[in-house]
């Protein structure tokens, strides 16, 4: 506990050391240009970071260099939830995060954040890509954020120290990391497992320390990481397929012209596809070096997994606008 105090204390002291960073790049905007801030947790090779990095040379191409992006990575500024703070009250530009710290702010993002809602990566990617998406993005607004694309995050699975996951009950009375987000907590309390919030940055010494059994993620934060170097197995229940969002501060964008906000889209639109590719190849690449290492990997029968975790949507499913959401996220998916 004094472990993850200290280090909840030193994130904090890095996010206002971040935080007054990025006011002072933000000072050298002049009318209608300068230079645009933003931040991802994840270091800068990763797919995330370079989707964005993309989009920042996109907008500076499209506007003859008048706006530009200085990246903030690695989680240099702070955890995602602090990040977004700063973000909606306009100290960084923009931010690249996980649905999950979402969660608690916007219901709709809950949506897309359900277990064994997504049937494939297709699936995901063209309702996301289409009006369901765009409902979404829209409805983070009136919290401060312009939601301006989604990017792929693969298939969470779980590792963890023990020994292969093939049933849910074998999750029994693990203590597994989870997200900031009650959807999360819910979602591995449902397997009887014992969910440990906490920022990504703190997971791989937890695992060291036997302070957490095991986490869940995608491949390549399995692999960035570094968890996979304790956590030796790793099962494949692919639960979640919830993307990661690119947002923008609306407090930041509120300043603009109606011209550079349409291009910030365009550029955000355009970097899409540019992810995709990248985070395909890294899955693999991330895959391949997990392998190699050694990690036990195995496959589980998700019908199991599937039926309890579907089991909490209720909760989270609260309003009307939500549950017509999902019905027509598993319509386009092919489930009546
Ligand atoms: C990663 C995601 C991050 C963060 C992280 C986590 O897959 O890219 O934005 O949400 O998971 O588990 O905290």
């Amino acid at each position: 506990m004094t472990t993850v105090f200290a280090n909840m204390q030193a994130s904090r002291r890095a996010v206002l050391a971040g935080g007054a960073a990025a006011l002072a790049a933000g000072c050298s905007r002049g009318l209608g240009g300068g230079v645009l801030t933003a931040t991802d947790t994840h270091v800068f090779d990763y797919p995330t970071v370079q989707a964005v990095v993309h989009f920042g040379e996109l907008l500076e191409q499209a506007t003859g260099g008048r706006l530009s992006l200085r990246m903030y990575a690695g989680g240099q500024l702070g955890n995602e939830r602090d990040t977004l703070e700063i973000t909606t009250f306009g100290g960084l530009d923009f931010n690249r995060v996980n649905l999950a710290p979402l969660n608690s702010i916007e219901p709709l993002t809950r949506v897309a954040a359900l277990p064994f809602l997504f049937t494939s990566t297709e699936h995901m990617r063209s309702t996301l890509d289409g009006p369901i998406g765009a409902e979404i993005l829209a409805s983070l607004e009136p919290h401060g954020l312009i939601g301006l694309c989604f990017y792929d995050s693969g298939a969470r699975s779980f590792y963890n120290t023990r020994g292969p996951i093939r049933t849910p009950d074998d999750m029994r009375g693990l203590k597994l990391r989870v997200p900031g987000s009650d959807l999360y907590i819910a979602m591995v309390q449902s397997l009887d497992a014992d969910a440990v919030p906490m920022p990504l940055d703190e997971v791989y010494q937890s695992l060291a320390q036997g302070v957490i059994d095991g986490a869940e993620n995608n491949w390549p934060s399995f692999e960035s990481g570094r968890h996979f170097e304790v956590a030796r197995y790793y099962s494949l229940t692919r639960h979640l397929l919830a993307p990661e969002v690119f947002v923008m501060s609306k407090r930041r964008w509120d300043t603009l012209s109606a011209s550079d906000q349409s291009l910030i889209r365009q550029a955000a639109k355009q970097s899409v596809p540019y992810m995709r590719d990248l985070w395909d190849a890294q899955v693999a690449k991330s895959k391949a070096i997990i392998m190699k290492s050694g990690v036990e990997v195995n496959e589980i029968e998700p019908a199991p997994f599937a039926e309890r975790m579907r089991g909490m949507w209720a909760e989270f499913l609260t309003t009307p606008q939500q549950r017509d959401l999902v019905k027509q996220i598993q319509a386009v998916g092919g489930v009546t």
